[in-house]
């Protein structure tokens, strides 16, 4: 237990995570604060009614909002080099988040706990491992960065596992967590505009091995390969020498995900496209397989495993050019693996966005010789453009969604394909990429 050590608690950040962390406090015997820098204290108000709520901050985070707390509960949307946190954190006021939370003061010995972290992939992964022990005739929930706020999972003692999306801004906070099993899946560059170096993006992610009584790596990664982690479970597109090891083997005409014992899982036909999936796929039978070696069914609960929204989805096909939607590739590596899971080159590109400070030239770089045109909307067009002058096609800025999605039809033929993968992120047009994935849908829709 951890919260009998505080009096008085501010949460910082008041989205999911702020009210689960207010809902979750409410009858802890301690007195709570709530700040937000966007929202109305109304909004708040209103959301929180049934909790006594001692003090209720907006506008800039203040130095004199933590005179008299003694913890901060602290939103993961919310910078940690912001002075004020900086200054708590010099004065010892302790930095908690719902991670801390959930395995600190939550009992759930008697359920399994599995994070999976990494820069892409960690959604699909999440949900595919909740799929296979549902189907396996278990109990499972994902929850964390996929949507669910831990603190908001019900009956926990019921469940067999509880999936953990972790992204880095969770991670980042100093905690003791206690993973049966913890998952990367990749490290490449993302969120820049919240970390001073790539090597602080990539220690966060690293953490999560600190907590896991078992460990699933992807050796394929430059960045994970290089930490040389002995005791890991490791996948990746070749099989490794390595009895812990995970890969594709094909065979005549067919693909499986095979280890150094007898598992084949054939992967041939499944639905979710791209060798990235191929690698999500054996990440989660590779955890899955810490937990079970007796469903024998995996083969076809994988093939009928749906597409996700915003993930290579697949829209509408019309006069022969099909339309995907992947508007959850928010950095360049997830667009550059959008892209690369087509194999014809007759691709027409929507992108563009807040780039977050990502290196652009690895996009450029990546596009080249794979792409028709490229469309680039939102605030960094102009520096996605600058960035692209190489690669030899014609690119075009346009004000909305609705003019590069026309402009792209209007472009392409038939048998092409007009994919949505922004390489960044949506805030500067969309609340989130869900709704600038449901804007290019609705667009299409009137095709
Ligand atoms: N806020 C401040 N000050 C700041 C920044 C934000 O007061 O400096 C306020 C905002 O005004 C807003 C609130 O904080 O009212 C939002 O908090 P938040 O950004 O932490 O978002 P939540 O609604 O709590 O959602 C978070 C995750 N968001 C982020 O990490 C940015 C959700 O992941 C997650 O699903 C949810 O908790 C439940 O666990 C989303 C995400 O975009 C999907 N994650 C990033 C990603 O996947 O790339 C990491």
């Amino acid at each position: 237990m951890i919260i009998d050590n505080y009096n008085h608690v501010l949460i910082v950040g008041m989205g999911k995570t702020g009210y689960s962390i207010a809902k979750f406090l409410k009858n802890k015997n301690i007195f709570i604060s709530v700040y937000d820098s966007e929202k109305s204290i109304h909004d708040i108000r209103k959301e929180l009614k049934d909790i006594n709520i001692t003090n209720y901050y907006d506008g800039p985070l203040e130095e004199k909002y933590l005179n008299s707390i003694d913890c901060i509960a602290l939103s993961p949307g919310v910078d940690l080099r912001n002075p004020v946190l900086k200054n708590a954190i010099k004065n010892k006021i302790p930095i908690i988040n719902d991670l801390t939370l959930f395995f600190k003061e939550i009992n759930h010995e008697k359920t399994k706990v599995i994070g999976v972290t990494g820069t892409n992939g960690k959604t699909t992964v999440c949900t595919l491992l909740e799929y296979l022990f549902l189907k396996a005739g278990y109990k499972a929930v994902s929850a964390g960065n996929i949507g669910l706020p831990m603190l908001g999972i019900e009956n926990i003692n019921d469940l067999d596992f509880i999936i953990l999306e972790l992204s880095s801004f969770q991670l980042e906070i100093k905690n003791q967590l206690t993973l049966d099993v913890g998952v990367i899946l990749n490290i490449t560059e993302d969120h820049m505009d919240r970390y001073d170096t790539f090597d602080d993006y990539a220690m966060a992610k690293h953490s999560i091995l600190e907590h896991s009584k078992k460990k699933i790596i992807c050796v394929d990664d430059e960045v994970i390969k290089k930490w040389n982690i002995e005791d890991a479970i490791v996948f990746s597109e070749r099989i490794q020498n390595n009895k812990k090891a995970y890969g594709i083997k094909i065979e005549k005409n067919k693909k499986y995900i095979v280890d150094q014992s007898n598992l084949k899982i054939e992967i041939t036909n499944v639905n979710l496209l791209g060798r990235h999936n191929q690698l999500n796929f054996m990440a989660a039978i590779a955890t899955f397989k810490q937990f079970d070696n007796k469903f024998d069914e995996i083969d076809s609960v994988l093939q009928r495993f749906p597409v996700i929204n915003n993930r290579l989805e697949w829209v509408k096909e019309v006069n022969g050019i099909n339309f995907y939607n992947d508007s959850k590739s928010t950095n360049v590596s997830s667009a550059i693996a959008a892209v690369n899971a087509f194999e014809k080159k007759n691709i027409f590109l929507i992108a563009g966005g807040d780039s977050k400070g990502q290196n652009l030239s690895l996009f450029s770089k990546a596009l080249k010789n794979k792409i028709r045109k490229l469309y680039l909307i939102g605030k960094d067009a102009e520096l996605i453009k600058d960035a692209c002058k190489s690669l030899e096609v014609e690119i075009k800025i346009l004000k909305t969604m609705k003019e590069a999605t026309l402009q792209a039809f209007n472009d392409a033929k038939p048998e092409d394909i007009i994919l949505l993968a922004p390489a960044c992120a949506s805030y500067d047009m969309y609340r989130n990429y869900i709704e600038r994935g449901n804007d290019f849908k609705s667009i299409v829709a009137d095709y």
